[in-house]
């Protein structure tokens, strides 16, 4: 194959915490010549972007042949398994329960704060005060929750899970939603976001404000 014509399509935003997990994969696999990265028209009206995934939604990987996958779980484990070689699947055992079960809290956080977030941006007049209630009690029961999970074995060390990848990116949604406010009172989290965050594949597709 060519190195310079990618042969697979993956559809994102910049600020998208789910076509995000995509592009940590990619980084970290080296898969950047492989996977060429457009930027979708997402959440417009008859956005072409439509035509090529219905769901309108990211990510979104096209494959040489036209098949189209979306769900970050399937896209990332798509691309880890380009090389025959994944690094990001749970591992035989005990732990592969452990980072499967604290990848779905971590997706719970994501999904909540999403949610919070697109409140945000409805005109002031259509925003619910009782969903923007719900997900900020959501977001502080997990946050407490996650104060202590963040020291289970399969969080630690380097990049090498789902769980990882999906909470760094639930928490650097604070970006976005500024009354996402995790830090106070939770040393464990921060030390724990602070030690991932340099790593360039985290650093680079930090959320732009
Ligand atoms: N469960 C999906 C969620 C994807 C998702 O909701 N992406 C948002 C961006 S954060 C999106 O594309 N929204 C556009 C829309 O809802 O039209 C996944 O994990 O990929």
């Amino acid at each position: 194959m060519s190195e310079s014509h990618p042969s697979l399509k993956l559809y994102v935003t910049e600020n998208s915490p789910y076509a995000r997990l995509a592009r940590i994969i990619v980084l970290e696999k080296g898969l950047e010549d492989r996977v060429k990265q457009i930027v979708a028209q997402t959440r417009s009206s008859d956005s072409p972007y439509y035509e090529i995934n219905p769901s309108g939604r990211v990510p979104c990987l096209i494959l040489p042949d036209g098949v189209r996958l979306e769900e970050s779980q399937l896209v990332c484990s798509y691309l880890d398994h380009l090389d025959n070689a994944p690094q990001f699947e749970p591992p035989p055992g005990s732990n592969g329960f452990h980072v499967q079960r604290l990848e779905a809290m971590a997706r719970s956080l994501t999904d909540g704060v999403s949610v919070w977030i697109r409140e945000g941006f409805r005109p002031q007049q259509e925003r619910s005060p009782g969903v923007i209630t719900h997900e900020r009690n959501r977001a502080a029961r997990l946050i407490e929750a996650w104060e202590t999970e963040v020291l289970h074995p399969v969080m630690g060390g380097k990049l090498s899970n789902m769980a990882q990848m999906t909470l760094i990116a639930a928490l650097h949604l604070e970006r976005w939603n500024p009354n996402f406010e995790w830090r106070n009172g939770h040393p464990n989290l921060v030390s724990w976001a602070e030690s991932l965050a340099p790593r360039p594949s985290i650093r680079d597709t930090m959320p732009v404000v």
